[in-house]
């Protein structure tokens, strides 16, 4: 098992670089960084780890294909992946729906784009001149001067991963990526999604041994179990009320109870998200806990077929307390 953090920057870059320092020192091996508009850009962001860290892989995760041409994306994960001596990784997904309508962006053919966009940059980063006509993704020679084999004193060979939720977007990400990072916390969204990663490997002619497979987890962790419990249960109330009727049913909550979380959340009445998300919610849709807790959860992913976990929000009720932590779990594995 392959051990990450999730650090969304919506704390300044040096906040940001110091805890990956300190999950660096406590043998974490990915640090991937969100990239959404209303944050602090992610490229910019993870160029500053780059220079606080020294042996960390640093992810974006993930950029969409809307919002950045594939040909800027490949201009800013070849720039920081100069800067970061070849350790960063490209994430790509469709976007955040709601994100995508901040800005007035349909994100029309998401599994086309996504597709299109992940060829496209592997292409621009070989260094040669690209034409692309896809259905989203229309490329007229276009190129990056810098990429290519001995331009730079690192490889460009920038593994691409793809954020994936669906069972089409799954089934691509295992066609087409190098690793597929999955928001889910629990076995059953792993055995779900395992055999359509394998699915679209396979049709590619790869198998999925090839492929990294990343839960993005929400994850809280302490030593007082009540505590984690209450640090995680604002963030599983959001994903509860974004989460797709089937994964709602995956994990037995019912469209009465989501309804009255996100009531409670448009209301501002977050005190009352401790007695709605019960710990047997909060189960389904994080690792929370103890260490032991914790570890025997991360186990369990194991054997459904995970191979990274990366840790995101909260991470528990006290950040630096909790990258300790992760660094105790690590050591069993
Ligand atoms: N989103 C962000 O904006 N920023 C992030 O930093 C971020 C991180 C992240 C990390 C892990 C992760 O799993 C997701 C993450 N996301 C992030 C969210 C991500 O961008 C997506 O919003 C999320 O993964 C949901 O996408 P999805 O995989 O469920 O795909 C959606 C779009 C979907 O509908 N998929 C369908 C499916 O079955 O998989 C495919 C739909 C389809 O086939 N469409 C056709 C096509 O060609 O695209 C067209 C159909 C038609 O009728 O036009």
């Amino acid at each position: 098992m392959k051990f990450g953090i999730e650090f969304v920057p919506n704390e300044p870059a040096a906040q940001i670089a110091a805890y990956a320092k300190a999950a660096e020192e406590q043998g974490v091996e990915y640090v991937w960084v969100t990239d959404h508009h209303n944050n602090r850009d992610v490229y910019s962001t993870i160029a500053v780890l780059a220079s606080a860290t020294d042996g960390i892989k640093l992810g974006a995760g993930v950029t969409n294909p809307y919002t950045r041409s594939p040909v800027i994306t490949a201009s800013s994960i070849a720039s920081v992946n100069e800067i970061a001596g070849g350790r960063v990784i490209l994430g790509i997904g469709p976007g955040d729906k709601m994100t995508l309508d901040a800005l007035g962006i349909a994100g029309d053919k998401p599994l086309t784009a996504v597709k299109e966009t992940v060829i496209a940059v592997r292409e621009l980063l070989q260094g040669g001149k690209v034409t692309f006509d896809g259905d989203i993704i229309r490329l007229k020679n276009a190129k990056i001067d810098f990429a290519g084999p001995k331009r730079t004193a690192v490889s460009m060979d920038i593994p691409i991963y793809v954020g994936a939720q669906g069972p089409k977007m799954l089934e691509a990400a295992g066609a087409v990526g190098n690793g597929v990072l999955i928001n889910g916390s629990h076995p059953d969204d792993f055995t779900a999604a395992v055999p359509l990663i394998q699915k679209g490997a396979e049709a590619a002619g790869k198998t999925l041994a090839e492929i990294d497979v990343a839960a993005y987890t929400c994850f809280s962790i302490d030593e007082d179990a009540e505590k984690a419990y209450a640090a995680a249960k604002p963030v599983v109330a959001f994903i509860v009320a974004g989460a797709s009727v089937s994964v709602l049913e995956r994990h037995g909550v019912s469209a009465a109870v989501r309804q009255e979380i996100a009531g409670a959340i448009s209301q501002g009445r977050f005190k009352d998200l401790n007695a709605l998300v019960t710990d047997k919610i909060a189960d389904r849709f994080s690792i929370t806990g103890s260490l032991d807790d914790c570890i025997g959860k991360v186990k369990e992913l194991e054997k459904a077929g995970v191979t990274q976990i990366v840790a995101g929000s909260p991470l528990g009720p006290n950040k630096e307390k909790s990258i300790q932590f992760i660094g105790k779990m690590i050591s069993e594995f």
